[in-house]
């Protein structure tokens, strides 16, 4: 299989998971510290141009919506997240229980070109720059700060907005399960059937 590697804490625990194990699967890493931990796992990575699709990518999530909508990227991996779950047959969630949320809150990890920075900014209102290193990408981290009332309306509020270029809120339509463990049990979601 072709797998996607998601990022963060979560993931952690499936790299350690899949370590050792006899399975036939090329990789791709949505982040460098998930590359460079898989490897010393001896989990084969590759890198994500040639391969075009992938059977199955898996990610943490940050907050998760009643109706399957995901804010990710408090790592600041989300450009590369989204990519990657975008380009999987089945992309599965994978969340702790204090992911699953009544109502999705700020703050929305935002990815900015660099050029015209101050003006995507003025631009775009509440958004903070959050201090961390670019993307790989080049990319300049920030954090959208305003309300999340309607997350579809504000994931198309951000994919219009020049200068962004790409936003934490993953759509339901991207998702195929999402599994939440909840203590020795775990807990499928399937937002999109
Ligand atoms: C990385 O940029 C994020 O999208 C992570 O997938 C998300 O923050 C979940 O991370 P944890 O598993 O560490 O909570």
């Amino acid at each position: 299989m072709r797998v996607g590697l998601g990022t963060g804490s979560t993931v952690a625990f499936l790299l350690d998971a899949l370590a050792g194990r006899e399975f036939d699967i090329r990789c791709v890493a949505t982040s460098v510290r998930t590359e460079e931990r898989a490897r010393e796992l001896g989990i084969p990575v590759e890198p994500f141009d040639t391969l075009d699709r992938l059977d199955l990518a898996i990610d943490g999530a940050d907050q998760i919506s009643p109706d399957g909508w995901l804010v990710k990227g408090g790592g600041a991996a989300h450009t590369r997240e989204k990519i990657v779950a975008a380009a999987a047959d089945r992309f599965v969630v994978i969340a702790s229980s204090d992911k699953p949320v009544d109502r999705l809150r700020p703050p929305v990890p935002l990815e900015l070109m660099g050029f015209g920075l101050q003006a995507t900014l003025t631009a775009i209102g509440r958004a903070e720059l959050r201090g961390v290193p670019p993307s790989p990408d080049g990319g300049v981290i920030a954090d959208y700060t305003g309300r999340v009332d309607d997350p579809q309306a504000l994931a198309a509020y951000f994919d219009a907005t020049p200068g962004i270029l790409e936003h934490g809120l993953f759509s339901p339509t991207l998702v195929y399960e999402i599994l939440v463990g909840r203590g020795d049990r775990v807990q499928r979601l399937v937002p999109s059937s």
